[in-house]
């Protein structure tokens, strides 16, 4: 029985554990990503580990999220990130170079290793065949400290891929028809693997975009295989010496299986508010449109944009319509520059903006009241955008064209009837710029770290009491993202260095009184359905609450990342071992867990609570090393004890 491919790239950086899925296993990893609206807090973390110079082959800091500066604090923690990275070792790449994402794999990537990212979307790098993971600041500061990561074991969840794409249909498609199978919560626990004939008809960027949303199915990873299609890609990019074959065996097995016939993929749309409510975009022609957007986290590369500019080429876009265009990087905008793609835009009357997140994190490009805002973003959840009850549609870069043509929701494939369809290649040879990207010097002792008044020390938690005894602040229901727990926007990612800031932001759109009852009730819990704490891996949407007093959460279920991040701040993930008793429980009821410290230590799974006179069993699916953690108050808690003995 042969090795799938994570499989084989898991195997060679196992550092702990066995590979059975479910069970904890540690790996060794070779590069790190930060950017910057997770990064300032992982740089603080690995200060507080007191390590000199990071211990990991490559460790790069972006700066893509915080690009409006409408006060001090994004300008200051760019000048933190910049000294900082200079001091322990770290490539930056600095505001307008682009979205980490894309940056990493056109310059930093390299088939067959691992990079651990503070960004849920790390996995884009999937498209360079590194199996590439998101995790919370915490963990990629420790791996930056030369620890090795800790996660389940996934189970490998292979897609195999035969035929190729139809003209205007492209790799955007591909995931939302994977969405449309297996909804968000489908890849939890999972890495997704794609293999098979049609692997080879996709070009390394349609493999990014898939690997790019795999976070979109809660899925701890992607990965592709590295072919003649990576080497291509590598060498455009001057740095064809770093590649290597990376196949599965021929006689690799899943344990988790499905199939798609690329031929038979027709253009997908998602709906509001999540990635999974997907529907042909067939099914919804005819909608009017107000604003496109184009690029950001995903669909940002030089195909997907010159895709676009050739539909734009000679045409307008359609009357009381806003079409933007956000470059995923200066690389890819040069590029475009080069090939005659801006002017088209430009004549077209679209309004290109600098390479960056922009809207997909809601700092800026926020649609109107009622408007339809069709976007190339990954996520699309309630609010994100930064308007209320916004109508966010996620689409691929064809669809978006053709509703910029024709200013209602229209089936891509009708474009041919004004054009041939364009079938843009990503260029044999990019034009390489890196003078966005400062590299760090040999040595960092003297550099001194300029710590603005916005970045405000890390907040220490004290270790797990013997009993709890808490009020429920909020209840919540299925899916609730990490955008509705820590919302981001141009309003309160400036704050991501300053928790007790942040803090007053918790829950702000669901239940704007939440921070103030948490804070004034002490010690609370939190109690959610199913799939708990999906979306981005905003480390903020643990801590904050943990600054507040929630101490435990209750839910159905939780995301991967989100769960992690709770535990690293030492908030007790607790899962209803009858959902049904979901139902019990209600804001403001009191609920004691008597004896919490000694069981949580003894490696007990039941975790009886009491609610009012009743009581209800919960379960703690948590390793060892994350009991260690919880009894310490935290992480960074139980480092620290490790380190003094
Ligand atoms: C997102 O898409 O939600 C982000 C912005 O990339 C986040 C990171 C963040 O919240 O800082 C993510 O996916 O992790």
């Amino acid at each position: 029985m042969g090795d799938n491919l994570a499989r084989k790239i898991l195997k060679e950086h196992l550092v702990e554990g066995e590979l059975v899925p479910g069970r904890e296993i540690a790996i060794r990893i070779d590069q790190t990503l930060l950017q910057d609206a997770t990064g300032t807090m992982a740089m603080l973390e690995f200060m507080a580990t007191g390590i000199p110079r990071v211990k990991v082959g490559l460790a790069a800091q972006y700066v893509d999220h915080n690009l409006l500066q409408t006060d001090n604090k994004n300008a200051d923690d760019h000048a933190f990130l910049a000294t900082a990275a200079q001091k322990f070792g770290v490539y930056l790449s600095k505001p307008g170079n682009g979205v980490s994402h894309q940056v990493h794999l056109e310059r930093f990537g390299v088939p067959g290793t691992t990079l651990l990212g503070a960004d849920s979307h790390t996995p884009t790098a999937a498209g360079m065949g590194q199996l590439a993971i998101g995790a919370g600041g915490l963990d990629v500061a420790l791996a930056m400290a030369g620890y090795p990561f800790h996660l389940t074991c996934p189970k490998i969840f292979g897609v195999k891929l035969t035929g190729r794409l139809q003209p205007w249909v492209s790799g955007k498609d591909v995931i939302l028809e994977l969405l449309r199978r297996h909804t968000v919560k489908g890849g939890v626990g999972k890495i997704m693997e794609y293999y098979g004939p049609g692997v080879a008809t996709l070009s390394a960027t349609d493999r990014a975009t898939i690997g790019n949303m795999g976070a979109e199915l809660g899925a701890t990873s992607t990965v592709f295989q590295s072919d003649e299609n990576t080497r291509a890609f590598l060498e455009a990019q001057g740095r064809g010496e770093v590649w290597r074959e990376l196949l599965p065996d021929a006689d690799a097995t899943y344990d988790e299986y499905d199939e798609i016939d690329l031929s038979q993929v027709v253009p997908l749309i998602a709906c509001p508010s999540s990635p999974d409510n997907v529907v042909p975009v067939a099914e919804i022609e005819g909608l009017k449109v107000d604003q496109v957007i184009v690029g950001s986290s995903v669909n940002s590369s030089f195909r997907d944009l010159m895709t676009v500019c050739r539909v734009l080429d000679g045409r307008r876009i359609a009357p009381g319509l806003s079409f933007h265009i956000n470059p995923g990087s200066r690389q890819v905008l040069e590029n475009v520059v080069a090939h005659g793609g801006f002017m088209m835009l430009l004549l077209a009357g679209g309004q290109v903006h600098q390479p960056g997140c922009l809207g997909c994190i809601g700092m800026g490009q926020a649609p109107g009241t009622n408007q339809v805002s069709l976007r190339t973003f990954p996520r699309n959840f309630p609010g994100r955008s930064g308007t209320k009850e916004d109508r966010v549609y996620l689409c691929s870069p064809e669809t978006a064209a053709a509703a910029g043509v024709f200013g209602v929701v229209t089936d891509p494939r009708k474009l041919s009837e004004l054009l041939p369809w364009p079938d843009v290649k990503n260029p044999d040879r990019y034009l390489v710029d890196d003078s966005g990207i400062q590299p760090p010097p040999e040595d960092g002792g003297l550099v001194e770290i300029v710590t603005g008044p916005n970045i405000v020390p890390f907040p220490e938690f004290p270790a797990l009491p013997d009993q709890l005894d808490v009020e429920v602040i909020i209840k919540v229901g299925d899916n609730i993202s990490t955008d509705t727990i820590m919302p981001a926007g141009n309003k309160v990612l400036p704050f991501r260095s300053n928790i007790p800031a942040i803090s007053k932001f918790v829950f702000e759109q669901a239940d704007p009184e939440f921070a103030e009852r948490a804070a004034e009730k002490g010690d609370g819990a939190v109690v959610g359905g199913e799939n708990y704490g999906q979306g981005s891996s905003r480390e903020h949407a643990a801590l904050a609450p943990r600054y507040l007093g929630i101490r435990v959460k209750i839910a159905k279920s939780f995301a991967r990342i989100h769960r992690s991040n709770l535990i690293n701040f030492g908030i007790l993930p607790l899962v209803f071992k009858d959902p049904a008793d979901y139902d019990r429980i209600k804001q403001g009821d009191r609920i004691t867990i008597p004896r919490l410290r000694e069981l949580t230590q003894s490696g007990a799974t039941e975790i009886p609570i009491q609610v009012g006179g009743a009581q209800i069993v919960t379960l703690l699916h948590a390793s060892e090393r994350e009991r260690r953690e919880l009894v310490a108050g935290g992480l960074l808690n139980s480092v620290k004890e490790e380190n003094h003995g």
